[in-house]
């Protein structure tokens, strides 16, 4: 053996150990470089191969080649056997244990005023009501004169007013769009039957039953046969649905210049059943929303005949409504955006 085959040998045996000691696909790399490139050893072995007598070299030329086959081989087993270790390295610190409880999440809830609308919708849907709406900045004919309340009418003074100018204004209730709708509607395919819920404004001094925007419910049915008796039944199904099945109903004359005759109607107080306690102030009934009989006038300012349609409008205060259902005795909660108050009203 010439003392080039001694030093591949010796080559070898320390590139082999080189390779079995190595610690990860780097290191591995590096010592393929160093073992097989242009610089490395190898070559320079093979270099001496040029002072080798002729018939020396094929013996040595072989063996070199068995020597490289060999690393090359050795060096490939190793890449393989890191990268499955890299795998299961990788594989154990992302172990994902399914069993571990979740982290909540903090999920959101309608305010309680949206959600005694939604009630509320759903009770008039189930009657055959459709769900419109208007809007919040107004035009002062729909406000008032289409609702039959002419300039200088005393009955602007029930409702303050923030205007815009002469012409615009915040609403101040739900029954423009009543005009609206009115003024929209094919009576020739039925009656309209509508509710309008929404955002409303008035020049009130906020305190604990007053807020200076606020939430009504409009609703309107007009048709060619729609008496009196229709709204009590559909107010009474209404209430009974939304304050409890036993409710009695109560009907009082009143006055609002858009319905004529008028009512406003009370329910039996549902904390005492009519006995008389704090929530109804001792006279055992709960004034809930006003209505009556839709003026011929303004069915005619809307392009309807009243001798041919007629029929009921009603509106409520939903603020007002959140307070009676849930015994909240200050409007002002419901603007405050305290989460721990709005956090008791989270529906399952
Ligand atoms: C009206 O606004 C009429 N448009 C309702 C109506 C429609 C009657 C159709 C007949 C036919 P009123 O001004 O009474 O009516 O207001 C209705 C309800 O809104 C009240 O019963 C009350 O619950 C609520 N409300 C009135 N002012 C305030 C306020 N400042 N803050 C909170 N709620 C209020």
């Amino acid at each position: 053996m010439t003392s080039l085959q001694d030093k591949l040998l010796a080559l070898k045996q320390q590139g082999i150990k080189d390779i079995e000691k190595s610690a990860d696909l780097k290191e591995l790399n590096d010592i393929r470089v160093h073992l097989l490139g242009k610089k490395g050893p190898m070559t320079e072995i093979l270099h001496g191969m040029r002072d080798l007598a002729k018939e020396e070299r094929p013996a040595v030329g072989s063996f070199a080649n068995k020597v490289r086959d060999n690393l090359t081989e050795t060096l490939e087993q190793r890449k393989q056997e890191l990268e499955a270790a890299k795998i299961e390295h990788q594989l154990a610190q992302e172990a994902l244990d399914v069993t571990l409880p979740g982290t909540p999440v903090r999920s959101g809830a309608h305010h309680v005023i949206m959600q005694i609308t939604e009630t509320l919708e759903a009770i008039f849907l189930g009657m055959g009501f459709q769900v419109v709406s208007g809007y919040e900045v107004e035009e002062e004919k729909y406000n008032f004169e289409k609702l039959n309340i002419p300039k200088n009418h005393p009955a602007r003074d029930m409702q303050d007013t923030f205007y815009i100018n002469n012409d615009i204004l915040m609403r101040t209730h739900m029954s423009p769009d009543e005009a609206r709708e009115l003024e929209k509607h094919d009576f020739s395919q039925g009656p309209l039957k509508m509710i309008s819920p929404g955002r409303v404004y008035r020049r009130d001094t906020d305190d604990a039953t007053h807020s200076h925007q606020f939430f009504q419910m409009e609703g309107q049915y007009i048709g060619k046969h729609v008496t009196m008796a229709d709204l009590k039944g559909t107010l009474t199904f209404a209430m009974r649905k939304l304050f409890g099945a036993d409710r009695e109903i109560r009907f009082r004359p009143s006055y609002f210049p858009f319905t004529e005759p008028s009512v406003e109607v009370d329910i039996s107080c549902f904390n005492c059943d009519g006995s008389g306690c704090e929530v109804c102030k001792q006279s055992g009934w709960i004034e809930v929303l006003g209505a009556g009989m839709t003026h011929p006038n303004v069915l005619k300012a809307a392009g309807v005949d009243p001798d041919v349609y007629g029929g009921f409008a009603f509106g409520l205060g939903i603020d007002r409504f959140a307070m009676l259902k849930y015994g909240i005795n200050d409007i002002r909660q419901f603007y405050q955006n305290d989460v721990r108050f709005l956090r008791q009203f989270k529906q399952a």
